[in-house]
């Protein structure tokens, strides 16, 4: 199916002019003014009735302000917009990414081989495995010593230099799988134009020792090529200049052989991945070879069949058991029934602690979006913004906010049954700390409460806690490179879903467009030798006059 059909066959009306939106409305006003306490004391099943167990996944939602009535309304919201029908349009190849015209097929990167998927009547499946099979046979060589550098000496240090989907991804997975990596090698990651990021990614590393991944979709990004270089530059001045050494030392990621080749990276040394894959979405194609140079392999691809395994009960449970569908409408209906505007992504896992920032990337970019896939301005507020820091470091700082500020916070709690260090009573104090968070934010502490104590009246107002603030926790029995990827998809299809139910295009990123653009324009201002001719606004070019005194002092 064509671009434009597939755009023509999800043109709804405006998601806020359905009755199933003025429904929620209604019963919004309704549920404004319940409190979790009341919820909880009519319904002592609740906690077990409000929560689910899926592909080894436990959620309990039940400390959400809903009753089954919300559920059933916003389930209808998610059928109204043809949720079910879109899932299939992706896990089809259709082209769902009407504005780029492309297929949107993270979830061919994990189909186990066999199985079969079309994109303009090619099977892309033997493709994903062949890459897979290849970054294996590299990621091999590499681990074994059998690849050697230019000196002969194994290499020790991974640098992937990439940005934004071609970094945060592999940054994300390999903090959060560094239990599963090969200690004997260092891996660094380098996506800032900043030279700093580059200066301090290499400066205790020996060049005759270094792997540099060039991960560039495009590979034209204006960062990693500029990194690119210099890394080319340090290399060669560690080795004496010889050319011949970007061979052993470079490998690139790509899906524009081309510019691969321009480079000067041996297209034998490229692994390939599609236009259907967008770069937020791409941490389990070949975009991961620095994962899998940390964790091998088999955890590769233990973290792949994760993936899958969220993406068959996605795409197979109904809505009311469906993890992601759930997280999606819970998510719509704080968004844009209470007016929250961000949520908070709390992992009680010191390995997750990049996740919430990787997390940024894949709702913000998919959802930050203002007009609907027939280009008319939504009328709803669409993706909300994400945030968040590991457990318990958050609590001694920003919870206060959470706690007793005039926001709605919605937050994600994840922890884990098991700890992968396992020290003393460390990891129960941890998930105790879960457990207390999600209790006091939802039941808060009344007045008569902190009377109780003995608090004196003039104190009282500034020790109540309202409560009545939502949160989801998620549990796994422990952190695994296949739990990492049910976690991501989880993510992805709530992301989906979200997209969908606003009708807007979660798969294209004009803004990010944009900025590639932007800079292009005044960087020859900057570096100009004789004082150039400035255009823009009064403000900008005062910025670029003073830049320019402060860089010739
Ligand atoms: C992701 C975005 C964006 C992209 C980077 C890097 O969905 O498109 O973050 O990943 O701009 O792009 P390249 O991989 O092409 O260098």
């Amino acid at each position: 199916m064509s671009a434009v059909t597939a755009a023509k066959r999800f043109r709804t009306k405006a998601p806020s002019n359905s009755a199933e939106w003025r429904a929620l409305k209604d019963h919004y006003k309704k549920m404004e003014v319940v409190h979790l306490r009341e919820l909880f004391a009519e319904d002592p099943k609740r906690g077990e009735r409000f929560s689910l167990q899926a592909v080894g996944l436990f959620l309990d939602y039940s400390k959400n302000r809903i009753t089954d009535e919300t559920l059933n309304l916003l389930f209808k919201l998610a059928e109204a917009s043809r949720v079910r029908e879109r899932i299939e349009a992706m896990f089809t190849g259709q082209k769902i990414n009407v504005t780029e015209k492309r297929a949107v097929l993270h979830i061919a990167l994990r189909a186990p081989r066999g199985e079969q998927i079309f994109v303009d009547g090619t099977d892309v499946v033997p493709e994903v495995h062949a890459v897979l099979d290849k970054m294996a046979a590299f990621a091999n060589r590499i681990r074994s010593g059998d690849w050697k550098g230019h000196t002969g000496k194994r290499i020790k240090n991974v640098v992937n230099v990439g940005i934004g989907g071609s970094d945060l991804g592999p940054v994300m997975a390999y903090e959060a799988l560094k239990f599963y990596s090969e200690r004997s090698m260092q891996f660094r990651f380098v996506s800032n134009v900043d030279g700093t990021d580059f200066a301090e990614a290499v400066h205790d590393l020996d060049p005759t020792e270094t792997l540099f991944i060039i991960s560039s979709k495009t590979f034209t990004t204006l960062e990693t090529m500029t990194n690119a270089h210099t890394a080319r530059e340090w290399l060669l001045h560690g080795l004496g200049g010889d050319e011949s050494s970007v061979a052993k030392h470079f490998v690139a990621v790509s899906t524009n052989s081309a510019e691969v080749s321009k480079f000067g990276i041996d297209t034998a040394n490229m692994f390939e991945f599609w236009d259907w894959v967008g770069g937020r979405y791409s941490m389990d194609s070949a975009i991961g070879l620095s994962t899998m140079l940390a964790i091998g392999p088999d955890n590769f691809r233990e973290m792949l069949d994760g993936f899958h395994e969220m993406d068959v009960h996605f795409r197979t449970a109904s809505f009311e058991k469906n993890l992601p569908v759930l997280m999606a409408v819970l998510s719509i209906w704080y968004n844009d029934f209470f007016g929250a505007q961000t949520v908070a992504v709390l992992p009680y896992e010191q390995y997750l602690k990049r996740f919430p920032a990787y997390l940024q990337q894949l709702t913000m970019e998919s959802n930050g979006k203002s007009v609907t896939l027939n280009g008319k301005p939504v009328k709803h507020d669409t993706g909300p913004i994400y945030w968040g820091e590991p457990g318990t470091n958050g609590q001694h700082s920003f919870y206060q906010l959470i706690h007793q500020g005039t926001r709605l916070i919605p937050c994600d709690f994840i922890g884990f049954g098991k700890s992968l260090n396992p020290l003393g009573r460390h990891h129960d104090l941890l998930m105790a700390n879960i457990c207390a968070q999600t209790e006091a934010l939802a039941f808060g502490k009344t007045a008569e409460q902190v009377k109780g104590e003995g608090t004196p009246d003039w104190l009282v107002p500034h020790r109540i806690f309202e409560g009545n603030r939502p949160s989801n926790t998620i549990m796994a029995e422990k952190l695994t490179p296949r739990v990492l990827g049910k976690l991501v998809a989880l993510y992805e299809h709530s992301v989906f879903v979200q997209g969908a139910i606003w009708n807007i295009n979660s798969f294209d990123q004009w803004g990010v467009e944009l900025g590639k653009v932007l800079a292009q324009r005044i960087i020859p201002e900057l570096e100009s030798k004789d004082e150039p001719a400035l255009h823009h606004d009064s403000s900008t070019n005062n910025v670029i006059r003073e830049y320019r005194k402060l860089k010739a002092n």
